[in-house]
């Protein structure tokens, strides 16, 4: 266990001055604690565990976040190195009644978060691990291991599963919402991939969770709403042999007058109305941002078409597009390692960097485009987006994924309820927090659900379908987690059966 040198004088302070039975929202249920309660944590924590105060210089490191509206506070940052050392942090924080909550990715962004108001962050980050099964059927996973880690291990052993897309998120997080990812087609979502899965309960309880045995009704509650029963510290998941390697992507760049004809033809080209379903090889995505040398007057359309197993894609896909008369059509061409680069979520990519800007997304799933709704909210957004406002860099996120394997699986058989839904579409709203201006929160808000509004009237559903992992979080339950009752009924009955104290209950709130 090592203790920052700075922490340990802190600690004593800190921990003194703020005894570890406060809680803000009802009486202690504990024994009183003092700070000795960290030192005696210290002691029962792995070598390589750490502990870090504000005070430390590793603070920002091991505690920033990616977006900045609606984030926890946390008085301490504590790394465990293995499964029993967030064992022994769970127990101690239960038994003090201190809030906690695991840090892994940082890019959870929910404002939900904003209700821890104190308390100890679990970081996870050293519980990295990728080990191959010798069968090569299965790979287990750590529960912090971050998500290129993940593909890159498998692709050097010849093999790969469904991941998230954007390499510097965890594994982890993705996949308790569900999990979306390049090859969802092939083979449904990321928890779809799941064989089993290690848990730390609020008690400290550790559980092997899988589809038969005695915590089974647990699992599905796990795929799709999975941050609201403990700590996953290890899943195991399928894999399967690098189907195809080459992969390729079409970029078009279009102006903002071209926006019904840009999604009529999206809607014809990969949602034939007869319902059949995308080519299982292709992913269209499309952005939208202001890029001021291209268009001074409004956002541009990124339209990307990805295709995998070839070196160009298909031109039967683009030649509709290019007869559009997009302002630029680049091809591009390597691995599946390429793409999340190609579409600007890779490492280096902006999306990967901790700015202190706010980010904040608005999300809602449709099942096809409505060509007047897009004209309407791409009016809204370019209003919104005027480069004398403060959301100019705001981005439009349309992600078209192939969907055959998630249609493949039981629509009941977990937590996801959005298995019908073809495309997830979120404004992203992104500005700079600026402490002598609160109202831009509220400003932020108000322009985001304005836009996600004006998708969901032009799908003509009366209930919103948002996906958790980007939701905003002032959605309802229903919204995050499906409306029909007994999905409600079933995640109430089992938090309160697994988490009926609510100490997981910061990211998304089942109950
Ligand atoms: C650039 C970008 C790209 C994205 N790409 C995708 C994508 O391709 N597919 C997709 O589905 N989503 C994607 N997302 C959304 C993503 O699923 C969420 O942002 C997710 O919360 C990020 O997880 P994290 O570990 O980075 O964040 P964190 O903030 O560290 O975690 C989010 C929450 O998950 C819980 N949690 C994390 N790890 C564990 C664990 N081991 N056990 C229990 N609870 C845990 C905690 O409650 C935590 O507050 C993307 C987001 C961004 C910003
Ligand atoms: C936790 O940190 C916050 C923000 O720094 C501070 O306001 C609060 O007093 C601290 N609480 C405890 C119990 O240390
Ligand atoms: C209907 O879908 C099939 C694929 O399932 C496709 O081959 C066919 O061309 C489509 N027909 C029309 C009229 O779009
Ligand atoms: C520019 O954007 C800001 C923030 O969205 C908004 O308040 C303002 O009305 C916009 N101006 C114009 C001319 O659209
Ligand atoms: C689908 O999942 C539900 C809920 O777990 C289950 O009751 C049902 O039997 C499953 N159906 C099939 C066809 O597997
Ligand atoms: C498309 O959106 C418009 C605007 O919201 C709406 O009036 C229309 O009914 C929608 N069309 C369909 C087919 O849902
Ligand atoms: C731009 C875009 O996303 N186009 C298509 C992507 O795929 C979905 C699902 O098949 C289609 O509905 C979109 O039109």
């Amino acid at each position: 266990m090592r203790w920052s040198t700075i922490a340990v004088a802190a600690l004593a302070t800190v921990a003194q001055a703020h005894p570890g039975h406060h809680h803000p929202s009802g009486p202690p249920k504990g024994p009183a604690c003092d700070w000795t309660d960290f030192w005696k944590l210290g002691n029962q924590l792995s070598k390589d565990a750490e502990i870090y105060l504000p005070e430390s210089t590793e603070w920002t490191s091991v505690s920033q976040r990616w977006s900045n509206v609606g984030t926890p506070t946390v008085n301490i940052t504590i790394l465990p190195a293995n499964e029993n050392d967030v064992v022994e942090i769970v127990k101690m924080a239960q038994r003090c009644d201190i809030p906690f909550l695991a840090y892994n990715g940082v890019h959870g962004a929910i404002t939900t978060l904003k209700d821890m108001t104190w308390g100890i962050a679990i970081n996870i980050r050293k519980l990295s691990s990728v080990n191959i099964a010798p069968n090569g059927q299965t790979v287990t996973i750590g529960g912090g291991t971050n998500s290129k880690v993940v593909i890159d291990t498998l692709w050097a052993a010849g093999k790969q599963t469904v991941t998230g897309t954007c390499e510097c998120v965890s594994y982890m997080g993705p996949a308790l919402g569900g999990g979306h990812g390049w090859l969802q087609g092939h083979h449904g979502l990321i928890s779809d991939q799941w064989t089993s899965l290690r848990i730390v309960l609020a008690d400290g309880s550790v559980k092997t969770v899988s589809p038969t045995g005695p915590h089974s009704d647990l699992w599905w509650a796990m795929r799709g709403a999975g941050h609201n029963f403990g700590i996953v510290t290890q899943v195991t998941a399928k894999i399967y042999p690098i189907q195809h390697t080459n992969w390729a992507i079409q970029t078009l760049m279009f102006t903002g007058d071209k926006v019904q004809q840009l999604y009529q033809t999206a809607n014809d080209v990969f949602l034939p109305t007869n319902g059949s379903a995308q080519p299982v090889d292709i992913i269209n995505w499309s952005y939208w941002m202001n890029v001021p040398p291209v268009d001074p007057t409004g956002p541009v359309m990124e339209f990307y078409i990805i295709q995998e197993g070839v070196t160009a894609v298909d031109p039967a896909y683009v030649a509709p597009f290019e007869a559009l008369g997009p302002v630029a059509s680049t091809p591009n061409t390597g691995t599946y390692r390429d793409v999340s680069a190609w579409v600007g979520i890779n490492m280096d990519g902006p999306p990967c960097q901790k700015t202190g800007a706010a980010n904040p997304r608005f999300p809602v799933y449709l099942e096809r485009y409505n060509v007047t709704a897009q004209q309407q909210v791409y009016d809204a957004f370019k209003a919104i987006t005027n480069s004398s406002g403060p959301f100019a860099n705001s981005l439009f996120l349309f992600e078209g994924y192939s969907m055959q394997g998630v249609h493949a699986q039981n629509a009941s058989g977990s937590a996801f309820a959005w298995r019908e839904d073809n495309l997830l579409t979120a404004p992203l709203i992104t500005y700079m927090p600026d402490p002598a201006n609160p109202v831009l929160h509220e400003q932020a808000r108000l322009a985001g659900d304005q836009l996600r509004q004006i998708l969901k009237g032009g799908s003509g559903r009366s209930e919103l379908h948002a996906y958790v992992n980007y939701a905003y979080g002032d959605e309802q339950v229903g919204d995050w987690y499906g409306h029909d009752s007994w999905r409600l009924t079933r995640l109430a009955n089992l938090k309160n059966k697994y988490d009926p104290e609510g100490r997981f209950s910061f990211y998304a709130p089942a109950a």
